[in-house]
């Protein structure tokens, strides 16, 4: 069997990205804006896969599509102090329309709480108007510093999916976030993405939020990918915005806010977890094609193969598989195999001489690369039954290179050295205190993803620093 080589795929992981992008005609980063790309068609409909699973989750929990303005005022973006302060070296301005100078300058959002703060005070009025849950998912702008990568750190966040959701009092906005955290988790689910669930610490938590959340992931390099966060809002928004609603005993009362994003990198994450030196491989839920077929053709029989295969391509489609023919007639079935390979499309069907005669067909799995043959009547409900099987292995994959790469520590110099050889996700005990989490950060030369809350049971410990009895354990990595 052919082996799938994934030691020499992490070591060249940077350079493997960025042309899968470019040869699997997912997304073209040479716009000539930096940190801005285009989604080419075949990355177009995998992105829309993609949120097609993202709105089915929201839309399921009750939330409600809407599209807010891409400007926002001066005034209005500077209307919550934190939140300001912690976006303004990221904001793009229009100063100018036409020859104009405007009055007041204009932010094409970071972000857009300070979009919909003024329209949540005017629809909330009552407490029969909560809860409100809400989604866009747009273009949003940041002025990165930071090293620009495809998908990974864009200007134009071109699939920002950001909910925002209003609430009578803390514990609902408390509830909102885990819904929020759960409706998370399942998207990442169903593209087999593993991720870890650590609260933010203080000094590293969203500009304007009481706590944030965040879900990460391991890219194959070894470095921690932040793929999404959920944000607790309190009632920082709704003071600096005048929300408030009517209780029930008849007071006014500011409501309490959440938010949470995903962006591009989980796409990023899809396309560059499950890869391997071949290039993509796609879970088949997601994948734009789910089966390509291949003639393989023989003197004399190339009709009676072409023929067979449109056959078998209407049978697919009249099922409800995303099905492609490649009769491509000047390139050879080896080739064809490397493009398709290439772009990941989870199964392959060939067609040759000796299975047209016996009523066959071949099938080939991207994943593990392994070939079966079945009738063609069983054809159906196998490739069914392979789907299936291939997101649960790819899935089960994933977390466990995963779960290998995340090292429990109890002492600082070996998990600098496991970050620093290996890469993953170091965890150790910590007591919570500012001057020990930046210790551990600098001694490890890594970042602090934060507090996992993702574990059953606590046991106590001590803090790695100055040694005080804890539950906390913090989760550290490299970082993108
Ligand atoms: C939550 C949604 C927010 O902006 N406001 C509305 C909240 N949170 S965030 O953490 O700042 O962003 C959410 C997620 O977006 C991704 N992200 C990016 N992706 C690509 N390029 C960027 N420049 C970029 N910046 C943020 C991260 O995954 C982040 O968790
Ligand atoms: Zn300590």
């Amino acid at each position: 069997m052919r082996s799938v080589d994934r030691e020499n795929w992490r070591r060249r992981f940077s350079e493997w990205f960025r042309e899968v992008l470019d040869e699997a005609e997912i997304y073209d980063y040479r716009y000539p804006i930096k940190g801005c790309g285009v989604w080419r068609p075949y990355g177009f409909a995998l992105r829309r896969n993609v949120l097609q699973i993202v709105r089915n989750i929201l839309n399921s929990t009750n939330h409600e599509e809407i599209l807010l303005p891409l400007l926002i005022p001066e005034n209005f973006l500077a209307k919550e102090a934190e939140h300001v302060r912690g976006f303004e070296d990221q904001v793009y301005w229009v100063t100018m329309g036409g020859r104009d100078k405007l009055d007041l300058k204009l932010a094409l959002r970071p972000t857009s709480e300070t979009a919909i703060g003024p329209m949540l005070k005017l629809w909330i009025k009552s407490h029969r108007d909560l809860p409100k849950k809400y989604y866009q998912i747009v273009s949003v702008f940041r002025y990165e510093t930071k090293a620009t990568k495809p998908l990974i750190r864009v200007r134009e966040i071109t699939t920002f999916k950001e909910a925002h959701t209003a609430h009578a009092t803390l514990e609902e906005a408390d509830k909102q976030v885990r819904e929020a955290i759960g409706a998370y988790a399942k998207i990442f689910d169903e593209l087999g993405i593993p991720y870890v669930i650590n609260k933010r610490p203080e000094w590293d938590k969203f500009a304007g939020a009481l706590y944030t959340i965040a879900f990460d992931t391991l890219m194959p390099d070894g470095r921690a990918m932040q793929i999404g966060t959920v944000h607790n809002l309190g009632q920082n928004f709704s003071r600096a915005f005048e929300i408030k609603y009517l209780t029930k005993d008849g007071r006014q009362e500011y409501v309490w806010q959440t938010c949470y994003g995903i962006s591009e990198r989980v796409l990023a994450a899809l396309i560059s977890i499950h890869g391997d030196d071949r290039g993509m491989v796609l879970p088949p839920n997601v994948a734009p094609i789910q089966t390509i077929i291949i003639p393989i053709p023989y003197k004399g029989e190339e009709e009676k193969i072409l023929e067979k295969c449109i056959e078998i391509e209407n049978i697919l489609k009249k099922n409800g598989i995303r099905v492609k023919l490649d009769n491509r007639e000047d390139i050879t079935p080896g080739s064809k195999f490397y493009d398709w390979e290439r772009r990941g499309v989870p199964t392959r069907i060939e067609i040759g001489p000796k299975d047209l005669r016996e009523g066959k067909v071949t099938i080939s799995r991207r994943d593990t690369l392994e070939r079966i043959r079945c009738r063609e009547e069983e054809m159906v409900d196998k490739l069914r039954e392979l789907f299936k099987l291939i997101h649960e292995s790819m899935k089960r994959r994933a977390w466990s290179w995963f779960k290998e790469n995340t090292y429990r520590i109890s002492n600082i110099a070996e998990g600098r050295r496991i970050l620093e050889e290996k890469g993953g996700i170091i965890e150790v005990y910590w007591c919570g205190s500012e001057k020990c989490g930046h210790k551990i950060q600098d001694e490890t030369e890594s970042r602090m993803l934060g507090e996992a809350l993702d574990l059953e049971n606590m046991d106590i410990g001590e803090c790695i620093i100055c040694g005080r009895k804890t539950s906390r354990l913090a989760r550290l990595a490299k970082t993108y």
